[in-house]
């Protein structure tokens, strides 16, 4: 299989992106409003140019040149544009009435990141999965309760701190340990996640982003 690169950003889509990197944040938030509800531009393609954005924040926080005030900042303008894209998202078709199945999700204990945690609970649900997200900074042994009395058949863990990797393994051992395993699948997702953290967490599976989380889920279901 080859990956294809995302087309090169037109003037508008570059423009965005610098906007919300630079903190711009007036100009940015109407320019994604136009997009999305005068333009009618993809959501999914808006959000996208989200991620590219919060990445250059990202760098330029671990380079020294920002600091918290502007991750928050970024974390707000991300979930405005989110709230205006998300309706805006299509559901697939014939997937409203019927449930796939069911999928916890919540962020693992020490991380409080949730706005691409809150993007793959609203791309499974309305993809027709029936999801119960358990909020952030998620005690292992909330899991395990939140396992036991919702019985779903795939649990997801979001991270997007380093530190995040241990809980990741530690909440999966736990569930491992409690005899929860057997039928469920595990997927982990976040900023940082691959392959080799995976391996490291013992999860069956991670995703890049909300669309490989849907994916993911609908091969298991298929599968089972
Ligand atoms: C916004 C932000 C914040 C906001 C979060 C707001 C919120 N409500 O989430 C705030 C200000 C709270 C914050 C705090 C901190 N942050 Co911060 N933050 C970010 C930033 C800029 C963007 C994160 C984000 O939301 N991205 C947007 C979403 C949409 O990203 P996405 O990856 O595309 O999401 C997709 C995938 O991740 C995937 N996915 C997500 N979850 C799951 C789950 C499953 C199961 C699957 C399959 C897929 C999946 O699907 C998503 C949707 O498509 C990142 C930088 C970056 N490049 O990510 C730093 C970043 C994550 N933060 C960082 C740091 C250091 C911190 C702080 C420690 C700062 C501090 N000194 O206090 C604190 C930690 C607090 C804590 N204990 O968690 C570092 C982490 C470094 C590391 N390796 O550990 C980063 C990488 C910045 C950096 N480059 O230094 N942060």
């Amino acid at each position: 299989m080859t990956d294809h690169p995302a087309p090169l950003p037109n003037d508008e889509e570059r423009q965005l992106v610098e906007w919300l990197a630079d903190m711009n944040e007036d100009d940015a938030l109407a320019l994604a409003k136009r997009m999305l509800l005068e333009d009618g531009k993809d959501p999914l393609r808006v959000l996208e140019l989200c991620r590219n954005a919060m990445d250059i924040v990202g760098k330029r926080f671990e380079e020294g040149e920002y600091f918290l005030p502007e991750l928050v900042l970024a974390g707000e303008m991300l979930e405005t544009i989110g709230a205006i894209a998300k309706p805006l998202i299509k559901n697939a078709p014939g997937e409203e009435a019927r449930k796939l199945g069911k999928v916890l999700i919540g962020t693992v204990h020490g991380d409080l990141h949730d706005i691409g945690k809150n993007i793959v609970s609203f791309m499974l649900d309305i993809n027709g999965f029936e999801v119960k997200d358990i909020g952030i900074d998620v005690p292992v042994q909330t899991f395990i309760d939140e396992i036991g009395a919702y019985q779903p058949d795939v649990v997801g863990l979001s991270g997007f701190l380093t530190l995040a990797f241990d809980s990741m393994k530690e909440t999966i051992a736990a569930i491992d340990g409690a005899g929860q395993r057997g039928g469920l699948k595990i997927m982990i997702g976040g900023g940082q996640i691959d392959e080799t953290v995976r391996a490291y967490t013992g999860a069956d599976a991670f995703g890049v982003n909300a669309v490989e989380a849907v994916n993911l889920c609908k091969q298991w279901m298929e599968a089972a």
